[in-house]
């Protein structure tokens, strides 16, 4: 029994990269009783038959899966995002955000398109998520730049791509590897059809970093995250959670609250804060309808 990495799937085959090479392993018997399914970035025991065949015997235990795309043990997301061609969206940025916290996924900030804006726009974007602590990339998939620093922030690790449609997250893997992925207009692609989750695989980054290729979180409603925990998928206002003078403090109304404070003395950025409060408003709502 050899150990191996699950890199592409599709319908019933896994390819399952081994010391042995690439193995070829169709699901069945035992795995499929169990109803387990094997995803993308699984780490498997494969029984090694003839002529580059394996069998799954076994689905090691997994740190996390996400839904969409179906890959299991991710470390981080890389949100790929613009200023221009398409504009900002910042309330969108953000619930993407808010969406890979609750995952307890790592955030990676690609401000691609440097080439259409002014340094003084990418710095006040800059400025925005300097509390945070997230890695903030500037890239241009067209001119270049940046794919140095993009490609080591990749390496070691299993990522995927989030971000809107148009951004560039095809152009630059296709910067960084030469994949041949289909990029250009949300119409365009359309047309030739879309892209089935039946099939998905991870890209390798030279030399160890590995992209699933399928973009993530096409799905951002937030429901089911309770409103209490809010407060954790804002990196920046752990430090203060747990000084305000109530428990179970959710920063809106309440006296004597810390992360308010900190707004006000200028420690937490404002547009934050209110973004903080129009998300917290519509998880209250939701929690509301559910009762
Ligand atoms: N001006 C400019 N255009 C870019 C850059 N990167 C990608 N694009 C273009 O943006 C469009 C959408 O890119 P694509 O990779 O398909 O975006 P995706 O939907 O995020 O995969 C394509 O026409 C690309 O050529 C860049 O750095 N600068
Ligand atoms: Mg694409
Ligand atoms: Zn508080």
């Amino acid at each position: 029994m050899t150990e191996g990495l699950v890199v592409k799937s599709h319908s019933d085959f896994r390819y399952v990269e081994t010391a042995a090479g690439i193995l070829t392993c169709r699901l069945r018997g035992r795995l499929r009783l169990q109803g387990q399914n094997v995803l993308c970035g699984d780490k498997v025991l494969v029984r090694v038959q003839d002529q580059g065949q394996g069998a799954i015997e076994q689905v090691l235990p997994r740190r996390n899966v996400l839904e969409r795309p179906p890959v299991a043990n991710v470390d981080q997301a890389v949100v790929v995002f613009t200023l221009a061609e398409p504009p900002l969206n910042m309330p969108l940025l953000e619930r993407t955000l808010v969406a890979i916290e609750r995952e307890g996924l790592d955030v990676v900030l690609c401000l691609n398109k440097l080439n259409l804006v002014s340094p003084e726009q990418v710095a006040t974007c800059r400025q925005h998520f300097a509390g945070t602590g997230y890695q903030f990339l500037t890239t241009s998939a067209l001119r270049g730049d940046g794919l140095l620093e993009l490609r080591a922030s990749l390496q070691g690790r299993l990522s995927v791509l989030a971000g809107p449609s148009g951004s560039g997250k095809s152009s630059l893997l296709n910067a960084l590897e030469g994949h041949g992925l289909a990029t250009g207009s949300v119409s365009a692609r359309l047309k030739r059809g879309r892209h089935t989750t039946r099939h998905v695989e991870l890209f390798p980054i030279r030399p160890t970093g590995r992209v699933a290729d399928t973009p993530g979180f096409s799905r951002l409603d937030l429901s089911g995250l309770p409103p209490g925990e809010l407060d954790t998928c804002f990196p920046e206002f752990i430090p203060y959670l747990g000084l305000c003078r109530f428990t179970g403090c959710r920063h809106n109304s309440e006296p004597d609250c810390a992360v308010k404070q900190a707004v006000a003395d200028g420690k937490l950025v404002a547009e934050r804060y209110t973004r903080y409060l129009e998300l917290l408003a519509e998880l209250e709502e939701q929690e509301k309808k559910r009762w």
